[in-house]
């Protein structure tokens, strides 16, 4: 008998012998979980937790936190500075004084040549905020090139010029407490339960608390769809017409709130005229979402008492991905959904730091969104940090997706990457590899030793990663938490910080900038920065934050000082006291003419590619491809297709099929799922050489973001599977 046996069998942890717990924050996606690592009596991390008291994750973890100590001693770690002359020539291994030196003389040496500019840094949302900071002072103030930007811009871009756009500077406005008060919710390209899980459990939680519509767009049957009350399966890259339909049936029907949009907003006038040509009709033949759905969305997002939006890679990764944000902004800021409990417009981050390095990494500006392009900021910058403000350029240099077209045509000569792999996460890899071949000189720096990138380097610095080092990141919800060292950095390898610090030293001989080495005197630093700015700091100190399991900026001295203790959950930016960022204090309603411009399916290449994520894996797999409790998931590259379009090419489940675009080709398995549309098929970019062989990536034109999710494929049968099974093993790599 299976059953009734009358006793329990509880479930039993194994014991690892842990002795002692340390703090940190993970340092995987954005949500921001507050995570332990177990250490045992020699010292060695054997297990993570959650922790109770926190308010981000309240004791939970995702696949990816709960494994997370099995990284520090992972595959492919790079253990010791290595250096060659030419990227065809083996690595011999250095020590880091020669290295350093290599790397100060590598980079003058092309910027005497070519020219301050001709040297490109490529950063990341991967490290904590006080390297960020020191990174951004070591590049802005003494090396000098304008040509400085994160791999930020083929995530987050859209959602910081949309922010931009539409209140007069980035900063998510909303909190995750937003799901305990909201009446409707609009979640946009974007799969909780498997990006951000925690996430998502918090919605979860909200939602059998409180009855309220989710309603999800999204061309894909992702987890989150499965859960909605509403799915709309719209046409791929065409959001921007839908939200152009809703306000015509919001502004037509009267819903809007005018009160609100004639004390908080300019434009109305403009956004009138231009979605008075989105009728629900004409919309419906370019959106694919039919005209009453249009209509009994609009009716219920401008009804809620408190209406939401979130968003995530769907909307930002688009040739309409700033339009997309502006149009979320629009349809809250119409609906007088902004500031309040449940009415917010929500960019869901990706990167567990991307939101640091927006604020203090100088990539596209100075820090705490202060601005290149204006006389004050720089002063204000180049005072505090003891540097000529002439040094500074006068407006931002190029986005990362345009210095690799930069590096073809020969006006960048020279590249530093740092804890980013383009190789493996741009757009189009053939053209990237063409122009890293063509570097004089390119310095890697990474955790592991066994990227495609670092294939073309001249210098690879071994980096410390997560908790290895100690700093600050900041969340989707504008939440400090810190980070603190548990074991000391794998082999011979060092924190980010500490080379930044080293290889500023070389370049600041004269010792006129300072460069604290210890993170906590860094973060106090930037905290004295940030006093009277959007995300002021200065009332937080890495102590105070740990004590309260992060903290949400703004949270100011003066406050400290009054002994107030930081806000719980729920703080929120443009609340009714608080004003827009534009001078006259008003947000702007901005119109968004519908202009398809996308590659598109046709006869030759019949199938949407769609690009995106699991839950097991990240990214490009160096930390996840190596932890078999992740990996064992999907430990091949594999497309989800509709079982309607298989058995019309005479393709069956678990058959390695060729991918063909205009750009390359691929070899994956097929998964037969309705998940997908006919005329679609969706492929997770974790794997190595596959994705991005190929996608298209044209560039949003104001945030310069690939549209990784609209590219056009034809799918081939393959005879030989086992070829074909040998080819695509080659592509997993790990
Ligand atoms: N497990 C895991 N979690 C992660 C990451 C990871 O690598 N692994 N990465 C982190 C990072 S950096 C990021 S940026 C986030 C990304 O988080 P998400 O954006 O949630 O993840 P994606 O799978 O990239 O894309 C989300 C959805 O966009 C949909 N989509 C495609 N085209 C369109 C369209 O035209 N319109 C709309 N409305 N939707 C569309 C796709 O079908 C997909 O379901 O995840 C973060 N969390
Ligand atoms: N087709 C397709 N392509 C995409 C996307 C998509 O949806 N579809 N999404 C895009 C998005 S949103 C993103 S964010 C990018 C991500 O693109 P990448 O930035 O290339 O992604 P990762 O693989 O996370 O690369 C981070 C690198 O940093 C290293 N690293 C991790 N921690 C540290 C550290 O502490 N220090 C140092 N020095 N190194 C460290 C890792 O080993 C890894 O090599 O991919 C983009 N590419
Ligand atoms: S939800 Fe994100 S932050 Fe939380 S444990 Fe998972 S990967 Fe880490
Ligand atoms: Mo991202």
């Amino acid at each position: 008998m299976l059953f009734g046996r009358g006793k329990k069998n509880p479930v039993k942890m194994a014991d690892k012998g842990v002795v002692e717990w340390k703090y940190a924050t993970c340092g995987y996606c954005s949500t921001g979980c507050s995570i332990e690592v177990g250490l045992d009596q020699a010292g060695t991390p054997v297990a993570s937790r959650g922790v109770g008291g926190a308010d981000v994750n309240r004791g939970k973890l995702c696949l990816k936190g709960l494994f997370e100590h099995e990284l520090f001693e992972s595959a492919g770690r790079g253990k010791e500075p290595l250096m060659r002359n030419h990227y065809h020539e083996n690595w011999q291994t250095t020590d880091w004084d020669t290295a350093l030196d290599k790397v100060h003389d590598g980079i003058r040496e092309v910027q005497e040549k070519y020219g301050r500019d001709s040297v490109a840094i490529i950063s990341t949302g991967q490290m904590l905020t006080e390297e960020f900071y020191t990174l951004g002072k070591l590049t802005r103030g003494l090396i000098g090139t304008n040509n400085y930007d994160g791999n930020t811009t083929l995530c987050m871009s859209s959602a910081v010029s949309g922010y931009k756009r539409s209140f007069g500077s980035d900063g998510p406005p909303g909190c995750y407490e937003d799901f305990e008060h909201t009446d409707c919710l609009i979640a946009w390209g974007s799969n909780l339960p498997e990006q951000h899980p925690i996430i998502y459990w918090r919605l979860k939680e909200a939602m059998e608390k409180r009855d309220f519509p989710l309603i999800v767009v999204d061309p894909r049957v992702t987890m989150l769809a499965q859960n909605a009350d509403m799915h709309l399966t719209i046409t791929p890259g065409t959001d921007v017409v839908l939200q152009n339909a809703l306000m015509h049936v919001i502004l037509k029907e009267g819903l809007e709130d005018r009160d609100y949009i004639d004390a908080n907003t300019n434009g109305i006038e403009e956004l009138e005229a231009e979605v008075a040509n989105y009728d629900p009709v004409t919309a419906s033949k370019i959106c694919g979402i039919d005209e009453d759905t249009i209509q009994n969305v609009a009716r219920l997002f401008a009804k809620a008492g408190a209406a939401m939006q979130i968003w995530t890679m769907g909307i930002n990764q688009s040739t309409h991905g700033s339009d997309g944000v502006v149009g979320i902004n629009n349809l809250a800021l119409i609906t007088g959904n902004i500031g309040k409990p449940g009415g917010t417009s929500l960019s869901i981050t990706g990167q567990c730091n991307a939101m640091g390095t927006r604020e203090w990494s100088s990539c596209s500006g100075l820090p705490n969104y202060r601005l290149l392009e204006n006389p004050q900021d720089r002063e204000d910058v180049a005072k505090f940090w003891n540097v000529d403000p002439e040094f500074f350029p006068k407006k931002r240099g190029l986005y990362q997706t345009d210095i690799y077209p930069a590096i073809e045509t020969g006006q960048i000569k020279g590249l530093w990457l740092i804890a980013t792999n383009p190789m493996s996460s741009l757009p189009n890899t053939a053209r990237v590899r063409k122009a890293m071949e063509k570097l004089e000189f390119c310095v890697v720096q990474d955790c592991y030793e066994d990227t495609e990138s670092a294939q073309y380097a001249h210098i690879y610095l071994p980096a410390g990663t997560w908790a290895e080092k100690e700093g600050v990141m900041t969340n989707t919800e504008r939440r400090v938490n810190v980070v603190k060292p548990v074991t000391r950095p794998h082999g011979n390898s060092k924190p980010d910080l500490w080379i930044f610090n080293q290889v500023a030293k070389r370049f600041n001989k004269e010792g006129k900038v300072t460069f604290p080495d210890a993170a906590p005197d860094i973060f106090l630093e930037m905290g004295e920065l940030s006093k009277g700015r959007l995300a002021d700091i200065s009332g937080m100190t890495h102590e105070k934050i740990e004590h309260n399991r992060g903290i949400q900026w703004p949270y100011t001295d003066q406050q400290a000082n009054r002994g107030e203790a930081p806000p719980k959950g729920g703080k929120r930016l443009y609340t009714e006291d608080a004003t827009f960022r534009y001078p006259d204090g008003k947000a702007k309603l901005i119109p968004l003419p519908f202009i398809d411009n996308n590659e598109v399916p046709d006869e030759k290449f019949p199938f949407w590619l769609n690009t995106g994520r699991l839950i097991e894996h990240w990214h490009g797999r160096t930390k996840t491809g190596k932890l078999g409790n992740n990996n064992k998931y999907s430990p091949i590259p594999f497309i989800e297709l509709n079982p309607d379009a298989a058995a019309d090419l005479g393709i069956k489940s678990g058959e390695y099929v060729r991918l063909v675009s205009r750009r390359s080709d691929a070899i994956v398995m097929a998964q037969l799922t309705q998940r997908v549309a006919k005329n679609m098929i969706f492929l997770p970019f974790h794997f190595h050489d596959c994705a991005n062989r190929l996608t298209l990536g044209l560039l949003d034109p104001h945030s310069r973001q690939p549209a990784y999710k609209q590219s056009a494929v034809r799918i081939e049968r393959i005879k030989d599977q086992k070829a074909a099974a040998k080819l695509s093993m080659e592509m997993r790599k790990f």
